[in-house]
């Protein structure tokens, strides 16, 4: 499809092309696009209004909730509880799953989100995104229950991310593909402007918080120094998933937050960040694991699990398994 397509156009045109794809998406996709428009216009102007600093409030991490996390989740879930195609929410932002209230259709589709990834950066003018991702209800009924959230990854639907960088992009895939819309703030519109991303086979740039070194496990020391020997990689590393798993998808290479001596299951949540681009990575030609096991294959057992990341180029993430292998 042509470049500067609606995204609207863009759904419809493949709902036609796949005859298995229901409306339902299109409907929520162009909900998460209206959400994110919002979110753009609080965070471009972040610096001049009082949406800066934290709330005083802690998230279940213990992580300082910012305003604008908090502005995030809330502009999300108001523009998608009455789409009548979901049921419940879960997001890094809330202790518990939030079901749709009653007054309001319950659907048949659960979605996950990370309101605002890297809120840490907001205040140096760093990219941050959204990522969110979509599971078809297990529970029967009215009322959904957390079984719906603990599911294996292999059942994502759909998945995505919006990053508020130097513009807005929407990229997402509904299992034929990975796309990307670029928002034009002068119509108001996200416009097709990455058609099917496939992530090079192999990339110039290693990402990892070097900061960790002295925690880290034996492998991840040799494969960071191999790296550093050979001299064909860069370090890039943003501190916000999204930036960093955007660059690497887009340019290839990898990125990991690995499991360490003081946390073995890493930092990044299962649910909310390793899962939605775990499914992003794979339907780009991607890899993505924990070290042990593809990051798709994984059950969480409870909301805010975390789980070791390792995603990028095809080549790069498996020179990294390998340098685990050795060290088993
Ligand atoms: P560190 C942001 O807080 C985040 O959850 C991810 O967006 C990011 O990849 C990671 O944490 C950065 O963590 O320990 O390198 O600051």
């Amino acid at each position: 499809m042509t470049t500067g397509t609606t995204l609207t156009k863009f759904i419809l045109e493949m709902q036609r092309s796949y005859p298995e794809a229901k409306g339902e998406f299109t409907s929520l996709l162009n909900d998460i696009a209206t959400a994110a428009k919002i979110v753009t216009r609080e965070v471009r102007k972040a610096g001049l209004v009082d949406i800066l600093g934290g709330t005083g409030k802690e998230n279940v991490h213990g992580e300082k909730v910012q305003k604008l996390d908090v502005f995030a989740n809330e502009t999300f879930i108001k523009h998608l509880e009455h789409t009548g195609y979901l049921a419940a929410f879960a997001s890094e932002e809330m202790d518990d799953f939030c079901p749709v209230p009653e007054y309001y259709p319950r659907g048949k589709y659960i979605m996950v989100m990370d309101p605002l990834d890297g809120s840490s950066n907001i205040d140096v003018n760093i990219s941050i995104g959204t990522i969110f991702c979509i599971f078809k209800r297990v529970s029967k009924g009215d009322h959904p229950d957390v079984n719906d959230f603990l599911q294996c990854g292999r059942n994502i639907v759909a998945a995505g991310y919006v990053i508020y960088g130097s513009s807005t992009m929407l990229v997402y895939s509904t299992g034929q593909g990975v796309h990307g819309f670029t928002l034009d703030p002068s119509v108001g519109e996200f416009l097709l402007s990455h058609e099917g991303i496939k992530v090079p086979e192999k990339g110039k740039n290693y990402s990892i918080n070097e900061g960790n070194y002295a925690i880290w496990d034996d492998w991840t020391k040799r494969y960071i120094e191999k790296t550093k020997e050979k001299r064909e990689k860069s370090l890039r590393y943003v501190g916000t998933l999204v930036a960093d798993a955007h660059r690497t998808l887009l340019k290839g290479g990898v990125f990991l937050y690995p499991g360490d001596k003081k946390n073995p299951k890493g930092k990044l949540r299962l649910l909310y960040e390793c899962f939605p681009m775990a499914y992003l990575f794979e339907q780009a030609g991607g890899i993505a694991t924990d070290g042990k096991m593809r990051i798709l294959d994984k059950t969480p057992s409870e909301l805010h699990e975390r789980s070791p990341l390792i995603i990028g180029s095809k080549t790069d993430v498996e020179e990294v398994l390998n340098f685990i292998k050795e060290g088993m």
